[in-house]
């Protein structure tokens, strides 16, 4: 499979166990894992050509980890991303003093007026280091980052989580913890 295929997919897969299984006819659980078998059957008939070992090289070469398999390899779900209501069981954890998230830089007034929002996601996401969150950003254009204060949100109370892929996510983030510079 080259490396175009594997993105194909890897966003074929990312649509269809955080968004959209329905798009596929798929059943998600409660915690969002889907059998992998049934996965595999539907994608194929989605025109989306898929097999176990296909399936194995996205789940163990993703760039970000998006996905994992249960330990007995019978079932996969997203890491992190979703919009569907899905119960991750993440646990709470400490985050370390800083960290940070990139956005298009259009939206800086609104984040100034009104923090960091989730929107259609169930966490808003943050990142330990500043070049992954700038890619981030970019995802939307023109992109800047900005620093968290995690400590001091820790401190107020506020909760974090950590995925199974290292994202770390908070429900939300008020302005006044956000470094604007
Ligand atoms: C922005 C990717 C205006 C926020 C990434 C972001 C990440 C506001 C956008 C994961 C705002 C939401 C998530 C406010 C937040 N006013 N804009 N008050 N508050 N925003 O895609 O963090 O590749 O839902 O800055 O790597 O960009 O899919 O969130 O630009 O981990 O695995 O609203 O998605 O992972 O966009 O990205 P998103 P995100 P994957």
């Amino acid at each position: 499979m080259d490396s175009k295929e594997a993105k194909r997919i890897s966003k074929f897969l990312s649509l269809v166990l955080r968004h959209k299984p329905e798009q596929i006819d798929l059943k998600l659980d409660n915690a969002g894992w889907a059998m992998v078998e049934e996965l595999i059957e539907k994608c194929n008939s989605h025109s989306i050509a898929l097999d176990v070992d296909k399936l194995t090289e996205i789940v163990d070469n993703n760039d970000k980890k998006r996905f994992v398999f249960s330990s007995d390899k019978q079932k996969i779900r997203a890491n992190q991303g979703h919009s569907l209501q899905v119960d991750l069981g993440l646990e709470q954890k400490e985050p370390p003093v800083l960290l940070y998230h990139g956005t298009a830089i259009r939206n800086i007034d609104s984040i100034k007026e009104k923090g960091l929002l989730k929107g259609e996601r169930h966490h808003v996401h943050l990142s330990a280091q500043t070049d992954v969150a700038m890619q981030v950003g970019s995802r939307y254009g023109k992109a800047t980052v900005l620093t968290v204060n995690t400590d001091l949100m820790y401190k107020d109370g506020l909760l974090f989580y950590q995925s199974e892929n290292g994202v770390w996510l908070t429900d939300y983030v008020p302005p006044k913890y956000i470094d604007f510079k």
